[in-house]
């Protein structure tokens, strides 16, 4: 009798540890000794700038969640990038619409601002909605009202570039010469930037002027929650960079986190979500366009993309990085 209790205790304690060892595998936590903390990660080799600023941020003092904000700056302020704040392509009229959302993993807050004009840094647009109003999302004139009633800069952001690129364009649409629109592939170079601070606090941010001469008004994957960007303190955050119809019929970023939440690595989460909208999607991979980068609380990263020349930027105390993701083609 004593010898079957003494069985059952210790039977009974072997299965705690073991499902606790199963779980802490699940939940990554094997890797947070060897994945530094604070970490960002960004999209595109251009996101370097923005994850560095958002280390320097962070190292001063600023939460996660003003590193993500000053980190898009550094983008938003570049006439060089031809798709994120000064210096975006414009739609279809000639006017630059911008899209931007960010999302603080404590306690779950998010802001967000579609086809707004004239505001150097929309993702500021963004958390002033989260910071100041009761909504989540606010778009076209009024976003533009409220961001400038609100103290942001006003700015004409169609660079001459820009304008001689669209009036090239337009003038090539309205002779019979074959469309000369973008492809996809050379037209997105969206900034989300997601990060982690050394407790496991999670913030992220995006911010796009879309996809070159889209139709006026037409709002991207880049300023939906669980489209264009997600965070989940618990779990990990996930942003998007591509064509958004791609992305945002699908809810790809959400679906990356609830990966990661289920134990996949981040790289795999982003593999799987490629995948699953593969299956249903009739395009073939190679023109999805769909590009995710992912991080998990315990500061592990990874990404994965359709587009052979995607490539996503890693910021850690240990240095500065652009890494190749997985082509999934
Ligand atoms: C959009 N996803 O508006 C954005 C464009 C983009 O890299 O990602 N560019 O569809």
């Amino acid at each position: 009798m004593k010898q079957n209790r003494r069985r059952f205790f210790r039977d009974t304690a072997l299965a705690a540890a073991a499902t606790s060892l199963i779980e802490q595998i699940h939940r990554g936590a094997w890797a947070a000794e060897s994945a530094p903390r604070p970490c960002f990660v960004s999209t595109w080799p251009f996101g370097k700038p923005a994850n560095d600023q958002a280390l320097k941020t962070l190292t001063r003092g600023g939460t996660v969640l003003d590193a993500i904000e000053q980190g898009i700056h550094i983008i938003e302020a570049d006439a060089a990038n031809t798709s994120v704040g000064l210096g975006g392509t414009p739609n279809a009229v000639g006017v630059v619409q911008l899209d931007a959302c960010i999302m603080d993993g404590i306690g779950h807050r998010a802001g967000s601002v579609a086809a707004i004009e004239d505001v150097l840094h929309p993702i500021s647009a963004a958390r002033l909605v989260m910071d100041k109003t009761k909504h989540v999302m606010l778009v076209g004139s009024d976003a533009r009202k409220f961001a400038l009633e609100h103290g942001l800069e006003a700015r004409n952001l169609l660079t001459e570039g820009r304008r001689k690129a669209w009036r090239k364009w337009h003038l090539e649409q309205a002779s019979d010469k074959e469309e000369q629109a973008p492809t996809p592939a050379d037209n997105h170079d969206t900034i989300a930037l997601v990060g982690v601070d050394s407790k496991g606090n999670m913030a992220g941010g995006c911010s796009t002027s879309g996809l070159g001469y889209k139709t006026p008004g037409r709002v991207g994957d880049s300023p939906i929650l669980g489209s264009g960007l997600y965070v989940d303190n618990e779990v990990g955050a996930a942003g998007a960079t591509g064509v958004g119809e791609n992305v945002m019929r699908y809810c790809a970023t959400f679906m990356i986190v609830e990966a990661m939440s289920r134990g996949a690595s981040p790289t795999d989460a982003c593999v799987q979500t490629i995948h699953r909208i593969a299956k249903k999607d009739p395009r073939e991979l190679k023109d999805l366009h769909i590009n995710f980068i992912a991080l998990d609380k315990f500061g592990r990263h990874g990404a994965a993309g359709t587009n052979g020349s995607f490539r996503y930027a890693v910021t850690s105390v240990n240095g500065s990085e652009v890494l190749k993701p997985t082509i999934v083609s």
